[in-house]
C-alpha cells in the first residue's frame, strides 16, 4: 500500500514538474508541434587530414522538408569545390584521430576509413539542382572556398528524415589541403573511390553530428530563414573534368555501405 501511495506521488509530481517550466521553454518547444523541429551540430575538423577549420550546421525539418544552414569557415581555400552531405546510416559519429590509416606514406582518414563512423551519402548538399547521392560529388554544385555560407531549403528521403530524428545524421564537409600547397593534389594519392581524383579532393574535411535543439537559430545569430542557396557558384576548377566520374562517388559508397552490410556489419 505504502509502494503504491508513493508511486502515485511520484507520478503526480512528474505530472506537475512540465507546468513549472518557464514559458520560454514552452515558447520553444512548440517548434515541433507546429511541424518544424530543429536539429544541430558544431562542425570539427577531422584533425588527421590537418584540418584546422570549424562550422556550425542546422536543419530544420517538417516531415519531408528540410531548411539546411551550414555555416563553415578556415577550410581548404582557392576555388577547391567543397563536396557537404547528409551522411546516413552509419553510427551517427565523425572519425576520430586514432581511426587514421597510412594513405601514400601519410597518416589520414578518408571516406572509407570514415565509413562506419558517419556512414553513406544520404543527401547532397548542393547548391542547385538534384540533392541525391547521385550529386554526391556534382563540384559545378558545391560551395567553393575557405569558407561556407549555405542555406538551401529541400525534400529529403524519409530515410534521411528517419536518421536526423533518431540521432544518426552527420554533416559532412569534404576536401582537404593536407599538405598546404593551395590545391586539391596527390599527396595522399588517388581517391580510394575514384582513381582519377586526388584523395584530397574527397577525403573528409568537417564532421558533425546533429542532435534535437530547443535553438532555433545559429549560435552567432545566423537564423536560417533563406528559401534556395546563397552560396554563390564556385568557378570551373577543373575537377569537372571528373565530373561524370565524381558523380559515381555516391553509387561508390553505397556500394561500399553494401558490402559492409553483407559482410555482417549488421
Ligand atoms: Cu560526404
Amino acid at each position: 500500500m505504502h509502494s503504491i501511495q508513493a508511486r502515485v506521488l511520484t507520478a503526480a509530481a512528474v505530472v506537475a514538474l512540465p507546468l513549472a517550466l518557464p514559458a520560454t521553454a514552452w515558447a520553444s518547444s512548440t517548434s515541433s508541434s507546429s511541424g518544424w523541429t530543429t536539429y544541430q551540430g558544431s562542425l570539427d575538423p577531422v584533425t588527421a587530414n590537418k584540418v584546422t577549420g570549424s562550422g556550425h550546421a542546422m536543419i530544420q525539418l517538417s516531415g519531408d522538408q528540410a531548411k539546411v544552414t551550414v555555416k563553415a569557415s578556415g577550410l581548404a581555400g582557392g576555388a577547391s569545390p567543397h563536396a557537404m552531405h547528409i551522411h546516413i546510416d552509419g553510427n551517427g559519429t565523425c572519425p576520430k584521430p586514432s581511426e587514421a590509416k597510412d594513405h601514400n606514406g601519410h597518416s589520414s582518414t578518408n571516406v572509407a576509413d570514415a565509413m562506419k563512423d558517419y556512414g553513406m551519402i544520404g543527401t547532397s548538399l548542393t547548391t542547385s539542382g538534384d540533392n541525391s547521392a547521385k550529386s554526391a560529388l556534382a563540384v559545378k554544385r558545391f560551395p567553393s572556398g575557405s569558407s561556407v555560407d549555405y542555406s538551401r531549403t529541400m525534400t529529403v528521403s524519409s530515410k534521411v528524415a528517419d536518421n536526423i530524428k533518431s540521432g544518426k545524421a552527420v554533416i559532412v564537409v569534404h576536401g582537404v589541403d593536407y599538405n598546404g600547397n593551395g590545391k586539391y593534389d596527390n599527396v595522399l594519392g588517388a581517391s580510394e573511390l575514384d582513381k582519377s581524383l586526388p584523395a584530397e579532393a574527397t577525403d573528409p574535411a568537417l564532421c558533425g553530428a546533429l542532435a534535437a535543439s530547443q535553438m532555433s537559430s545559429m549560435p552567432n545569430g545566423g537564423a536560417a530563414t533563406g528559401d534556395g542557396a546563397t552560396q554563390a557558384q564556385g568557378p570551373d576548377t577543373g575537377l569537372v573534368a571528373g565530373g561524370g566520374a565524381l558523380a559515381l562517388l555516391g553509387a561508390a559508397a553505397g556500394g561500399y555501405a553494401l558490402r559492409r552490410r553483407s559482410a555482417g556489419a549488421r
